[in-house]
């Protein structure tokens, strides 16, 4: 039988950003659950939460103080509890985000294992000595500087490949791994519906070797957390797998491999980079290039030894239609073509909160108007190395963490229906214009072709296991596919571009299944428009 996941669609919700409901400017559960039915009407499945549990906020939650604690400023376990219920009630899962690459500066573990060498805590984390009074090697943080800090009460080194608030765990240490089994079990226990694991191909890290991801004791692990955590449970998982190529992800998600049902992998995220660089060093989109690595992703894997996700956006990417669309004359159109494209290809789609109503990046002017930590710490790095301000801050407004964190836009109303308070990080002016309420008072808008694209999914098995066949020689600015599956078959063509596309291909088609502007009437000789996109069964 085919599990729900595949048939799924998931929601991600920021709790930071989503629906404040006490008046002190920051998103809350009981927030998200005044929100649960809004998420039915759009017909999502699951709810990818990102982290609520009890942190000290320097990387918004992924920094975790005690994984069996609610932070204050998102609310109690009870309303976890209900949270949990009232999703049940709207057909929705919870799934939460496992953060055990590393844990807080302020989690008890760490506090033991820093206390001296021979604490019982120690080898929790990962330290080492000093090398000719320097680090002990070159290895760099993701967010910035060396990935070792120096620890005086005991003149050791300890490892963290994100902010030195985020100690690494030693996942080689049995005691520690039990540990966070044992969490997930308490998870679990409470009803959710799965975990999305957060840089989950780190874990089997070897430092003295800098091996990062994909370490030699990765699946080992995976496959031991699956033993003694959801093994046999009707339970997702979703990996966050930067380094995955088509073969590593299948090692992750073959089911016979027992280890997760599948992965996130970022191989698009490059294309808008100066190769070999950072994501900050900027460089523009190819079309040709996108094409290439979407069809790679629905081909290059054996979907019956493997499953991929879909999605465009997440709270640490930019949103697409200000990054590779358009977010102003075309902002509808863009949305809507994005939105096609990705839903009917094959894998578990996932919608990031305000993608539904195609909210757009906001532009900084300055360094005081940023909240992430990655981005103010390459500020300061890139500042110290010589770059102008002004090239700084056009980085971190193309790529900066920011623009997918700023508060959801409910409605016109002073603070969009966020927040009655100042909200944590500035809204988008645009919400005046751009909101759910006028999302869902016009049956054109954004909010219905993705309400539409997730039920032509729910309704239609070819969606779900069709194979997906390129259309060849379209150009590199017009996407077009197949998807088959027994007798249905549908076609879906998409102008990724702003500029007018000729498409022709010699067939009829029986019915319109969706388009962004008037139905076509011919796949002959046809011009399509800017960002024009539909599908068609044949
Ligand atoms: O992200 C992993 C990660 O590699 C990001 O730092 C990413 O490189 C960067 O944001 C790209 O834009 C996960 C979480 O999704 C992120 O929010 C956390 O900050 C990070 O792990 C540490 O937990
Ligand atoms: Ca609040």
């Amino acid at each position: 039988m085919t599990p729900w996941w595949k048939k799924a669609v998931v929601y991600q919700v920021y709790p930071k950003s989503f629906q404040d409901s006490n008046g002190d400017g920051i998103g809350d559960i009981p927030g998200i659950i005044s929100r649960l039915s809004y998420l039915e009407k759009l017909g999502i499945d699951a709810i990818w939460l990102s982290p609520v549990y009890l942190s000290p906020g320097v990387d918004n939650g992924y920094d975790i103080s005690d994984y069996e604690e609610i932070d204050p400023q998102y609310g109690t376990m009870a309303d976890m509890d209900q949270l949990i219920k009232e999703a049940e009630k709207h057909h929705i899962r919870i799934v939460m985000d496992l953060v055990v690459n590393h844990t807080s500066d302020q989690h008890a573990w760490f506090i033991e294992a820093r206390k001296s060498k021979d604490n019982p805590y120690r080898d929790f984390y990962i330290w080492r000595d000093p090398i000719d009074g320097h680090e002990p090697n070159d290895l760099k943080s993701s967010f910035s500087g060396s990935a070792w800090q120096y620890d005086e009460t005991t003149g050791q080194y300890y490892l963290h490949f994100f902010a030195q608030q985020q100690p690494d765990l030693n996942w080689k240490n049995p005691k520690l791994r039990h540990k966070v089994y044992d969490m997930m079990n308490y998870w679990i226990d409470k009803g959710i519906g799965g975990f999305r694991m957060d840089v989950i191909e780190l874990i089997g890290k070897d430092p003295d070797k800098k091996i990062r991801e994909n370490g030699p004791m990765l699946h080992p692990y995976l496959k031991e957390m699956n033993e003694h955590t959801f093994a046999g449970k009707d339970l997702m998982t979703v990996g966050e797998t930067w380094g995955a190529t088509p073969k590593i992800a299948e090692e992750y998600s073959d089911p016979s491999r027992h280890e997760l049902s599948m992965v996130f992998q970022f191989e698009n995220q490059g294309l808008d980079q100066v190769p070999g660089k950072e994501k900050w060093d900027l460089r523009s989109l190819d079309l040709a290039e996108l094409k290439k690595v979407l069809v790679k992703w629905q081909t290059e894997i054996d979907f019956n030894h493997a499953w991929n996700s879909l999605f465009w956006e997440n709270h640490d990417i930019p949103r697409v239609i200000s990054r590779w669309g358009n977010d102003q004359e075309y902002r509808v159109q863009s949305a809507k073509m994005f939105a096609t494209i990705l839903h009917l290809m094959h894998g578990t789609p996932y919608i990031y909160n305000g993608e539904e109503i195609g909210m757009t990046n906001y532009p900084v002017r300055s360094i005081d108007e940023v909240e992430d930590i990655e981005s103010i710490n390459m500020y300061h790095e890139r500042l110290d190395q010589g770059y102008s301000k002004e090239e700084i801050i056009k980085s971190i407004n193309a790529k900066g963490r920011d623009n997918a964190r700023r508060p959801m836009q409910w409605s016109n109303e002073e603070n969009a229906g966020f927040t009655s308070a100042k909200p944590w990080l500035k809204l988008n002016p645009n919400y005046k214009d751009i909101n759910v309420e006028a999302a869902l008072a016009d049956p054109d808008s954004i909010f219905y072709t993705y309400q539409k694209l997730i039920k032509l999914r729910h309704e239609n098995p070819v969606v779900v296991d069709g194979d997906f066949e390129l259309v060849e020689n379209t150009g590199d600015n017009v996407l077009a596919y197949w998807r088959k599956l027994g007798q249905d078959k549908w076609l879906v063509v998409a102008n990724l571009s702003s500029e007018k596309q000729d498409f022709n291909l010699d067939s009829d088609f029986k019915e319109v299944l969706i388009s962004n502007y008037d139905e076509p009437t011919s796949l002959r000789n046809i011009v399509l428009k800017p960002y024009e996109a539909f599908a068609v069964k044949m």
